[in-house]
């Protein structure tokens, strides 16, 4: 990818824009999740009122039991206000009324955090960009109108992004070059496809180098580093329902398993474990979102994810069972919904 500064200010800028309009919309569209409950309902608020001020007045102004999402909501002054927050969640922009809207993983070797409910820059309901919410503030693009996903509103609000399996996909930026193992969560709904199909993808092409995230031969969850890869079970990453996959390779600190133990998982449960050379430190030019570079496999490979990707979560390291837990419990209270 060429890098000339300019056009990476400005897509930062737009994506700052972007951003704001996002969030501005989140606060709109999630300020009824306090609905105006019956009068049956009110009765919660009054034994609150004592030492927040005039009787009645406080159950008065919030009307409802304050619920927030993610968050132990309270009624104080004239509006529900969080008191704390639930699980991997944390009230990063300051609003009460998305609650505990982002979330709370780990910050260290996180490399990548796509989530289709922000950073998405779409024309026409063609996504250009998609701007990573990690530290790293990466941005996976498309030039080409025609290989852009789409985006696809789902019924419980949040959008995922579709994927066609023809020619859709988004590049990344030259990098990934220090894995010390790695950790790979996807929300993913799979369409049927025969073939294999990369999902995340860091490679020098034909050259190699390639780390692999995806779905193969077989309807497996696959990871892959140079020749040396692991499959998931049979069927296991099944297809049209919403899934979490994880993958995570012990890196060269690791006491639990050795440096390079592979765990594949499929919502949460372990699918398989095996054993998978750990990334040479090298840097890596053809990186993706939504595909692969297996372009000479095309007998094995479609290369093009087909289904829709809700949120991807990259850490350049392994993770222990704490984090990993953290990082799963997060994903499937904010995707649970379908
Ligand atoms: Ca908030
Ligand atoms: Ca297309």
């Amino acid at each position: 990818m060429p890098s000339s500064a300019s056009p990476a200010a400005a897509s930062i800028l737009i994506s700052l824009l972007a951003l704001s309009c996002t969030v501005d919309d989140r606060a709109v569209a999630v300020t009824p999740a306090m609905p105006g409950h019956d009068a049956s309902s009110g009765a919660l608020p009054d034994d609150r009122d004592s030492g927040t001020g005039p009787a009645g007045a406080v159950s008065a102004s919030c009307g409802a039991p304050c619920e927030l999402p993610h968050a132990s909501a309270a009624c104080a002054g004239s509006a529900c206000v969080i008191q704390s927050c639930i699980g991997p969640f944390s009230d990063a922009n300051g609003q009460p009324e998305d609650g505990c809207e982002t979330g709370d993983i780990p910050e260290s070797g996180l490399g990548l955090w796509f989530m289709a409910d922000r950073g998405v820059i779409a024309q026409g309901g063609l996504v250009s960009a998609w701007v990573d919410q990690s530290p790293n503030g990466l941005t996976a693009t498309q030039p080409e109108v025609a290989a852009r996903p789409g985006t696809l509103a789902q019924s419980d609000g949040l959008p995922m992004l579709s994927f066609d399996g023809s020619d859709d996909g988004l590049a990344l930026p030259s990098g990934f070059a220090e894995l010390d193992g790695a950790a790979f969560f996807a929300l993913v709904v799979a369409r049927p496809n025969p073939l294999c199909a990369g999902i995340l993808h860091f490679s020098n092409g034909a050259g190699g180098d390639d780390i692999e995230f995806g779905r193969h031969q077989g309807g497996v969850l696959h990871y892959e580093v140079g020749a040396a890869q692991l499959d998931g079970t049979p069927e296991g990453f099944a297809t049209d329902r919403r899934l979490l996959i994880s993958v995570v390779q012990a890196g060269s600190a690791s006491v639990a398993a050795a440096p390079g133990t592979v765990e594949l998982r499929i919502d949460g449960v372990r699918d398989a474990v095996g054993f998978v050379a750990l990334p040479a430190p090298v840097e890596r030019h053809e990186n993706y979102v939504g595909r692969n570079s297996y372009v000479r496999q095309p007998a094995d490979c479609s290369v093009y994810f087909r289904g829709l990707i809700g949120e991807i979560v990259f850490y350049a390291r392994g993770l222990d069972s704490a984090e990993l837990a953290r990082v799963e419990t997060y994903l499937r209270e904010k995707w649970q919904r379908l």
